[in-house]
């Protein structure tokens, strides 16, 4: 590494770092239609889980008025709620989905 490389005594790979991006939470949240079993396949089709963490997540939903679906970058995040929404839109359920900065 030579001087040219340098800017006072940051190294390049320093000077140069960015913000890690802000990160969004993505909810959803209760109402009295929507099926407990169409929540828990939106929990496994939209966000990874498995069938018992799924259902975890749905209860907690149910009783507490919302509950959290994963954390991402703000077009990862935006993209999970409309794809939530419009599945739930498709199927007639009123089911809401929404996005927080952290
Ligand atoms: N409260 C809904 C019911 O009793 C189930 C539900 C859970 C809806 C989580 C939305 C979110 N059928």
């Amino acid at each position: 590494m030579t001087k040219q490389h340098q800017h006072g005594s940051l190294l390049e790979a320093e000077r140069t770092r960015v913000a890690p991006p802000p990160m969004y939470r993505v909810l959803l949240l209760n109402d009295d239609f929507t099926p407990m079993e169409f929540v828990i396949l939106v929990l496994m089709k939209f966000f990874s889980m498995d069938r018992e963490q799924a259902t975890r997540i749905m209860l907690k939903v149910h009783n507490e008025g919302r509950g959290l679906c994963g954390i991402y970058p703000k077009d990862v995040a935006a993209t999970k709620v409309e794809q939530v929404c419009t599945f739930a839109r498709d199927h007639q359920h009123p089911l809401a989905c929404v996005m927080e900065e952290n």
